[in-house]
């Protein structure tokens, strides 16, 4: 069978990108088992031959009605499937689902009826979020970074930017290239409406946010940003769990320094 990456040029690039960092993810030790999912919006990058294909399977609820995105194309990671696995074949362990019409319906158009993450629905909620707000965000990730998961087992960090603050302080790269700094979520049952709620709520004022003692959704552009987003902050959790392990409190960079970095660029308050 013809993958409709040989049919879709544009769309084979993008898928590209999740599978290399799906690689990553493995690499980084924030994937185990079928820990973690990425869904990105991939409508820009498919060519009217998407509208004709046919669904491959029975179509099914999202159990939510999410008008913005009717008609918009999907890939997203399966359930069950592994970062390690989908890094090799992202074709075998995710799959292209076109959204219904009616905004509450989906169908898995290509390669294989590998059926999307249990998390769909939270997912699908925040793109829905994106197209209706005019964001031009289109990935989204979940995510288990060891160190970060680690800093959210400590009530103290939990209170809001506690974390930021503590994280900016270690490199300026942080501030940088997280510039909205880390967004809290206080534990909630994975797949729950409560967490996807709260999710959602948390990404107006952040591009990362922490769920309690269980990982980080982060949101950008493409699922490369998403993931560098992430990637700086787990550095600094780093640099802070290294200093604490050599015995002291690392001193953090000044409020001055900060401030410094902000102005010179143009960085958000
Ligand atoms: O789907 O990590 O929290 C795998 C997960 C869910
Ligand atoms: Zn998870």
């Amino acid at each position: 069978m013809q993958s409709i990456l040989e049919l879709q040029p544009n769309l084979r690039q993008k898928v590209a990108q999740v599978a290399q960092v799906a690689g990553y993810l493995w690499q980084k030790g924030w994937a185990e088992r079928n820990g973690g999912n990425i869904t990105i919006n991939v409508t820009e990058y498919v060519n009217e031959d998407a509208d004709k294909m046919p669904a491959i399977c029975e179509t099914q609820s999202i159990g939510l009605i999410l008008p913005a995105i009717r008609g918009h194309y999907f890939y997203c990671k399966g359930t069950g499937k592994r970062m390690r696995d989908l890094a090799v074949a992202p074709m075998e362990n995710g799959s292209i689902i076109r959204i219904c019409n009616d905004g509450a319906h989906y169908d898995i158009i290509a390669d294989h009826p590998v059926q999307p993450t249990s998390e769909l629905p939270s997912h699908l909620l925040v793109h829905n979020s994106f197209i209706e707000s005019g964001s031009p965000y289109r990935a989204t990730l979940h995510t288990h970074p060891i160190d970060l998961i680690a800093m959210s087992h400590h009530a103290p960090f939990l209170k809001k930017d506690i974390l930021t603050q503590l994280l900016w302080s270690m490199i300026p790269e942080t501030k940088a290239f997280c510039p909205k700094g880390l967004g809290i979520v206080p534990y909630c049952l994975p797949g729950s409406k409560e967490l996807a709620e709260a999710t959602l709520r948390e990404l107006s004022d952040y591009d990362v946010v922490m769920w309690e003692k269980h990982g980080v959704f982060a949101v950008d552009t493409d699922i490369i940003n998403a993931f560098d987003q992430v990637d700086v902050l787990s550095k600094s959790a780093q640099i802070y769990l290294t200093a604490r392990s050599m015995g002291f409190h690392p001193d953090g960079m000044s409020q001055e320094q900060l401030q410094e970095m902000t102005t010179a660029f143009h960085l958000p308050k």
